[in-house]
């Protein structure tokens, strides 16, 4: 069984570190197609049926730079079998607001909570168990500089895959959007089920490119016009600020219930 997994997190979380140490000596490098942005694969130590595929490091999957456009397409169009989240635990708050989009695409996710030395060194703790649990998803401690957890993240990450173990987001955003979002998706019956969480928020948010992938036709794209206004409407806001308004919520929210710091003894968000 040829099994792929793929690397996301953001731009100096320590990607390319652990993706030196998960592949070795066994990397090809190219580019994208179309863009010279680099690409870069290889096979995991030891497992010639293990592919990982390092995506651009990015701070979120809106279509707005060069590297969440090649990222948003090779994870909804190739479908890795695992995406690896790299999350650096000591940027933990802003790390998670690409997480959150991540566990929506319906692929399965393990996050690899990367310098934890950091984190331990500044007497700082994390409980990656409650963690995962408001996340919905494993989650292994690592320190890619160190070499620490390596190895055990690339294990989890291809039981996942033999195991079938899915990721489904556990929390739910306010009640006027999720029930904007459930009636988007009862106009998206050309999208597979697991994707349609990630595509119901992306044309919430008006989200061209992702709408203009789907060719609904213009019915369909007036009733969900109205159900966005109206959505806008009831919270005050426009459609991309309530979005990602309610991220930072929900993240606000796991970082008070699994973050302590030594100094305050307090959370980050507190
Ligand atoms: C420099 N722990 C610690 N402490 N550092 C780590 C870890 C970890 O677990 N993982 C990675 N780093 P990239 P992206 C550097 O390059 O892999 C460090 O962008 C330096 N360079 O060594 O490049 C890693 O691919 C000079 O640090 O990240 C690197 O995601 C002084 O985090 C940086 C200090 O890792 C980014 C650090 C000339």
């Amino acid at each position: 069984m040829k099994i792929k997994l793929a690397l996301a997190g953001n731009p100096n979380s320590g990607k390319t570190t652990l993706f030196n140490a998960l592949t070795g000596s066994s990397q090809y490098v190219g580019n994208w197609p179309g863009v010279t942005v680099e690409k870069k694969e290889g096979n995991l130590k030891g497992s010639k049926d293990v592919t990982v595929t390092d995506l651009p490091g990015i701070y979120s999957l809106s279509p707005y730079t060069l590297e969440e456009v090649v990222t948003r397409d090779y994870l909804l169009n190739e479908q890795p079998d695992v995406i690896i989240n790299i999350v650096d635990a000591s940027n933990i708050e802003r790390n998670l607001y690409l997480t959150t989009q991540l566990i929506e695409l319906g692929i399965p996710v393990i996050i690899a909570l990367n310098m934890m030395d950091i984190v331990l060194k500044n007497g700082d703790s994390i409980d990656t168990k409650k963690l995962a649990s408001m996340l919905g998803c494993q989650v292994v401690e690592t320190s890619a500089i160190k070499g620490d957890g390596i190895k055990e993240v690339a294990e989890k990450a291809v039981e996942m895959v033999k195991l079938r173990i899915k990721t489904q987001p556990p929390h739910s955003y306010h009640e006027s959007l999720e029930k904007a979002l459930s009636t988007i998706s009862d106009h998206l019956s050309i999208v597979e089920t697991q994707q349609k969480r990630w595509y119901a928020i992306k044309i919430f948010e008006r989200d061209s490119k992702a709408m203009a992938g789907l060719s609904l036709g213009i019915s369909k794209q007036n009733a969900i016009e109205a159900i966005i206004a109206n959505c806008e409407q009831e919270l005050d806001d426009d459609a991309e600020s309530i979005v990602t308004n309610e991220r930072y919520n929900y993240i606000s929210n796991v970082i008070r219930h699994c973050v302590k710091h030594k100094k305050t003894g307090l959370s980050t968000s507190d």
